[in-house]
């Protein structure tokens, strides 16, 4: 009986050991997306792409009016600056075909989702890098970045997702 209990507690304490282990890994991850503005595009599970900063600011680089509505305030209307997700996906060969979601993950563990026909609009959903023509700022600055995905259309910003670092297609 003893000795059960023995084995038990040593397989919890590895258990806890290993996922403690994982989890380091992935914050260590986590904190390099952020630092280095880079966001991993997925395709049903794994890495097709990987896109920074600098990528970003050599495409069709655009100036978005939307409306940021946090809740229990009025709408503001901003400038944001970036590209259309679905020219980002272009560039990036990322095929889009048969995949019906887009999901979006953040370092905060945010997760949202828009379909697919929405991000293939011309002109709703964006990866932005700036607002009214400033540095989103990361999370530790208090700001939505370094790279956040807006839609424009969207008269509620809830499915915006700040601190972007892994767009997952499925
Ligand atoms: N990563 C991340 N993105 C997010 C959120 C969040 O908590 N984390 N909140 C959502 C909500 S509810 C709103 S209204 C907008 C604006 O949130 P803010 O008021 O915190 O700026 O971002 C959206 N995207
Ligand atoms: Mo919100």
């Amino acid at each position: 009986m003893k000795k059960a209990v023995i084995i038990v507690v040593v397989v919890l304490v590895l258990v806890v050991g290993v996922t403690a282990y994982m989890n380091r890994g992935d914050l260590a991850a986590k904190q390099e997306s952020q630092q280095d503005a880079y966001v991993i595009i997925m395709s049903e599970g794994s890495e097709v792409a990987k896109i920074d900063l600098e990528q970003l600011q050599q495409m069709n680089v655009v100036d978005v009016e939307a409306n940021l509505k946090r809740s229990g305030k009025d709408p503001e209307k901003h400038v944001y600056t970036g590209v259309l997700l679905k020219e980002v996906l272009e560039e990036a060969n990322v095929d889009t075909a048969g995949k019906d979601t887009v999901i979006m993950k953040a370092v905060d563990g945010y997760t949202s989702a828009i379909g697919m026909e929405e991000t293939l609009q011309d002109d709703n959903v964006y990866l932005v890098f700036k607002i009214d023509g400033e540095p989103l700022g990361t999370k530790e600055e208090g700001g939505s970045g370094p790279l956040q995905v807006i839609l424009a259309k969207d008269p509620f910003s809830q499915r915006w997702c700040k601190f972007v670092m892994e767009i997952d297609l499925q």
